[in-house]
């Protein structure tokens, strides 16, 4: 049997101020034609299942489009009798239950089968005269209820067992994205007495073992995701033997440039390696980022924003990441950037020599989590 596993589609994401002719946002754009590249392929392979591992929207509340967009494109498979398992994913998961859940609105999508409602579900498929059995866990409202349904999975007598979460892998080396909502699933949970383990989250594909894959997502996301291909996993389950290929999707280029260090360099010289870098990385349509190591806060105050404005006028976005050196130490100030508040939070907590720290991360994470959850009731 032919099974096609993605995850991280984000629909609904939005970023940068560039718009298309029509007033859309053009990332927003973007990670719905990732999307449509997938069922593209999908409708023309016609597979015998499909499996989504979480965050198939980018937020708890998506807006019109991005639900109107994937409704189209889950009747597309729908109709063409694909089966589709929906696993949600800690970006669309609501922090109040009183908000509900968006997936609700694929409950009566035939051949569709979201899951999302805390626990450990299970969707019993016959593909061919064999019985296929996918394992779900979606995201859940803590790491211990998480933590008491992974405690339950367990195969079943079946030709095939396919297990499905949305979650950072901790084990050996770690896949986690810093997000607060974030699960953790311990490698030992990745049992080999899966036919295939069919994981979400974590953005870059990786091969975690021999039948455990994250597909990672469909379009770059961050700058992280530089350089990295997207796309998705196809993977053929015959004589109880598993073989995977991923499937590369068309995404808008993203470029991180290497860091330009800049503690020894004058103004000009600074401006002249601005000029040549973007020269080379020929901006145009893609997404750009410039890092400026060790630079000088007088040469930052000095660079000409406008000009490399100029220069970039063709990208879809550029910025620039500056690590800016006090007047007179070596030691870098910060970063030019912010992060989502809750990471920032952690970020300095977890920098600070302090004896308290998990009391102070826990109440600060509870403030402002319960602030988050009063914006979403709005
Ligand atoms: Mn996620």
């Amino acid at each position: 049997m032919k099974i096609l596993h993605l995850a991280d589609t984000h629909l609904g994401y939005s970023a940068y101020r560039k718009a298309t002719f029509d007033g859309i946002n053009q990332r927003e754009m973007d990670v719905y034609k990732a999307f449509e590249q997938f069922v593209d392929y999908a409708v023309n392979i016609n597979p015998n299942l499909v499996i989504h591992a979480g965050d198939l929207f980018d937020n708890v509340r998506p807006n019109n489009r991005a639900i109107s967009f994937a409704i189209d494109q889950l009747n597309r498979l729908s109709k063409k009798q694909i089966p589709v398992v929906l696993i949600a994913g800690n970006h669309e998961h609501p922090k109040l239950r009183e908000t509900g859940h968006i997936f609700k609105v694929f409950d009566h999508i035939e051949n569709v089968y979201p899951i999302y409602k805390e626990k450990y579900e299970k969707r019993e498929f016959k593909i061919k005269n064999e019985k296929l059995i996918v394992h779900a866990i979606p995201q859940c409202k803590s790491k211990k209820e998480y933590d008491a349904e992974l405690k339950k999975l367990k195969p079943l007598d079946a030709d095939y067992n396919i297990f499905t979460s949305h979650g950072s892998v901790n084990g050996v080396k770690n896949f986690y994205m810093n997000e607060f909502n974030e699960l953790i699933l311990p490698a030992r949970t990745l049992s080999k007495d899966f036919d295939y383990i069919a994981l979400g989250h974590f953005h870059k594909y990786t091969k975690l073992s021999e039948n455990a894959f994250y597909s990672g997502s469909t379009e770059g996301l961050s700058f992280t995701d530089a350089g990295e291909k997207k796309g998705f996993i196809e993977l053929q389950l015959k004589n109880k033997t598993l073989s995977t290929s991923f499937i590369e999707i068309k995404t808008r280029p993203m470029v991180d440039v290497k860091p330009i260090k800049c503690s020894s360099l004058k103004l000009d010289e600074v401006m002249k390696k601005i000029k040549k870098t973007v020269q080379e990385i020929k901006p145009q349509e893609k997404t750009v980022r410039l890092t400026l190591d060790e630079i000088p806060a007088h040469i930052y105050r000095g660079l000409d924003f406008n000009e490399i404005r100029k220069l970039t006028s063709n990208a879809i976005h550029y910025e620039i990441k500056a690590n800016i050196l006090k007047e007179e130490g070596k030691k870098p100030i910060g970063s030019s950037k912010i992060g989502a508040l809750l990471n920032e939070f952690k970020y300095y907590v977890e920098s600070q020599k302090i004896k308290e720290k998990e009391i102070i991360l826990d109440l600060g994470i509870g403030y402002i989590e319960k602030i988050e959850s009063i914006e979403e009731k709005k």
